[in-house]
């Protein structure tokens, strides 16, 4: 018969994973168990006993939901995550928003308990039968494309280093998850040391450029005619240096594909999320961390135009195929080759002044254009389109607003001027992101008002009933808006541009896209404890976002409104 650990004097290494997190800046502790958890759940008893210092435990009835909580908090927090799931099959519940979280280099530390490795004889051996089928050969075989590292634990009294290292590992730039798998044998064995406060080691800041080809860079703008900047995702702290330096040199800026604020709406060079002509006319491009800066199959710069890349990873090296034209790459953070690039371009610019004024006046009349063309897109019509929709959010939930968008909301017409208030789903495009992330930010930043913007389809691939039951149990009052065309608008887009002309654009390019009859989320949300309203019409926008926004804010309660929009 195996033994158990005797007596409570020597701690078991479960509480040592436990505490290294802690100690390495990892507020919470994500969870979906199983029979792999129970050194864990010991570990937590012990700790809530003796007052040890270890993540808030939060548990999560879906991986992938946890996975995109975790993904939420770190927007907010800036610091290492961790989510446990159980074995193999947890992980595979993990991978949708794992992808994500991986494209968007969010520091995770995903852990995974193991089949027991002994069949018998060992405190922790197998037990159930589930213990046979669930142990792979390769279990983090699953997760290796999508992580910086793994490792298996095999001696309990690494326990406190492995986490360490995989918090180096995941913090370091560019940041991304690492893979733990944790044996229950080990992380049930007690530790013949007493556990001691670990020293979190130092991180290093992203690394700054080469001043030589941030130099050649310069020359480029200040010789350019038609420069142009586009950008996907900033740091907080490079929005404004963004705004000085093309504000100075007047270049415009295209945010293709936006996953966060990069310049406030109302900047005089913001020319929205499409390049068009400013890209196919162009003489100069910076690519500034943007892993798509445009869609060669239907536009690209002209011949001749010089095109520069800056970024933590400017050639995206975990992308297999990306073949975008560079004449330049500069790798490091944005801030620091932003900053680095204002002081070299400024000596360089009383050559260019009288270029830069006649750019001015020009982009200053294309931008007239383009908010006149905006206001019309986005005014009152017969029904809410997701245009008006757009700007309605943008004024009714304030500028202190952070905003999880998952596809519907048109970042064109929401306005939003502070960096930090508005982010959306990651370049993969994992759908079942926003809702998990919005709670999982308003988890890590209590005090700001969080708004989760989704399709209806994204809002079913989020797993609401799990999201609305976290959403109680832990009393996270957020706002849900569901975008509803009743249908999965991109998968009919798709169909049309490719078979508009074929059998599947007969009836409008609806096969495989069709949601209705839409389930009447506001009732069901409702009956999970949320404020919820439908709204259809115009007229009734504006009062219903506004009742919702008080329910959050000043009730306290989640919040839904099921929104019918026509496309
Ligand atoms: C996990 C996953 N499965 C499928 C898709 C493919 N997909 C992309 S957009 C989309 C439809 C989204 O529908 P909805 O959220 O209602 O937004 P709409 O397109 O109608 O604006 C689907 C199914 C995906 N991105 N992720």
């Amino acid at each position: 018969m195996a033994v158990s650990p005797t007596g409570r004097e020597r701690p078991i290494a479960a509480e040592a994973f436990l505490r290294a997190l802690a100690d390495h800046g990892a507020e919470y502790f994500f969870c979906n168990p199983g029979t792999d958890f129970p050194p864990i759940v010991e570990a937590f008893a012990r700790a809530k006993k003796s007052n040890a210092k270890v993540p808030k435990p939060i548990l999560v009835p879906h991986e992938n939901l946890a996975v995109a909580m975790a993904h939420g908090a770190y927007l907010m927090n800036g610091r290492p995550q961790a989510v446990m799931v159980h074995t193999t099959v947890g992980t595979g519940n993990t991978l949708n928003n794992l992808i994500n979280l991986a494209r968007d280099r969010v520091p995770l530390i995903l852990a995974a308990g193991r089949t027991p490795v002994t069949e018998k004889g060992h405190f922790g051996s197998r037990t159930r039968p589930i213990h046979w089928a669930q142990e792979m050969f390769d279990q983090a075989g699953m997760v290796r494309e999508l992580v910086k590292g793994d490792y298996e634990l095999r001696q309990p009294s690494q326990a406190g280093d492995m986490v360490a290292r995989a918090v180096e590992v995941a913090m370091a730039h560019p940041r991304g998850p690492v893979y733990l798998v944790l044996p229950r044998e080990p992380l049930s064995a007690p530790l013949a040391e007493p556990l001691a406060p670990a020293k979190p080691r130092p991180q290093a800041a992203a690394a700054h450029p080469d001043p030589k080809t941030i130099a050649t860079l310069a020359e480029w703008i200040a010789a350019a005619e038609r420069p142009l900047i586009v950008t996907a995702t900033l740091p907080a702290d490079a929005v404004p240096v963004l705004s000085r330096l093309a504000e100075r040199c007047a270049i415009p800026v295209v945010i293709h594909s936006p996953r966060n604020v990069c310049l406030p709406s109302s900047h005089a060079m913001h020319f929205g999320s499409e390049p068009g002509t400013l890209l196919t006319d162009a003489d100069l491009v910076i690519v500034l961390e943007c892993d798509v800066p445009w869609i060669p199959h239907l536009q690209h710069p002209p011949a001749g135009c010089h095109v520069a890349h800056i970024g933590e990873d400017p050639f995206f090296v975990r992308y297999p195929m990306r073949s975008f034209p560079s004449d330049l790459a500069i790798q490091s953070g944005a801030t620091q080759a932003l900053t680095a690039l204002a002081a070299a371009v400024e000596p360089r610019l009383q050559m260019a002044d009288a270029r830069i004024a006649a750019r001015r006046a020009r982009l200053t009349e294309r931008m007239r254009t383009r908010r006149a063309q905006l206001a019309k897109d986005s005014a009152p019509a017969e029904r809410i389109s997701p245009e008006y929709l757009s700007r309605m959010i943008g004024e009714a939930m304030g500028e202190d607003a952070v905003i999880f968008n998952e596809y519907p909301l048109r970042p064109d017409h929401c306005a939003r001027e502070k960096p930090g208030s508005l982010f959306a789903l990651g370049p993969a495009g994992g759908l079942g992101w926003g809702f998990g992330a919005a709670l999982g930010a308003k988890l890590a930043a209590p005090d700001k008002f969080i708004v989760a913007t989704l399709g209806d389809g994204a809002y079913m691939f989020s797993n609401p009933t799990v999201g609305h039951w976290v959403a109680g149990k832990n009393e996270l009052p957020i706002l849900t808006i569901v975008f509803n065309n009743s249908r999965y608008g991109a998968v009919r887009r798709a169909t049309l541009s490719m078979f508009k002309d074929g059998a599947a654009g007969e009836n409008d390019g609806r096969g495989l896209a069709d949601l209705d009859p839409a389930p009447p989320y506001d009732e069901i949300a409702r009956a999970q404890g949320c404020y919820a309203e439908r709204v259809e019409k115009p007229a009734d926008l504006a009062d219903a976002l506004a009742r919702a926004r008080d329910a959050v804010v000043g009730g306290r309660r989640q919040a839904l409104l099921n929104v019918i929009t026509p496309y």
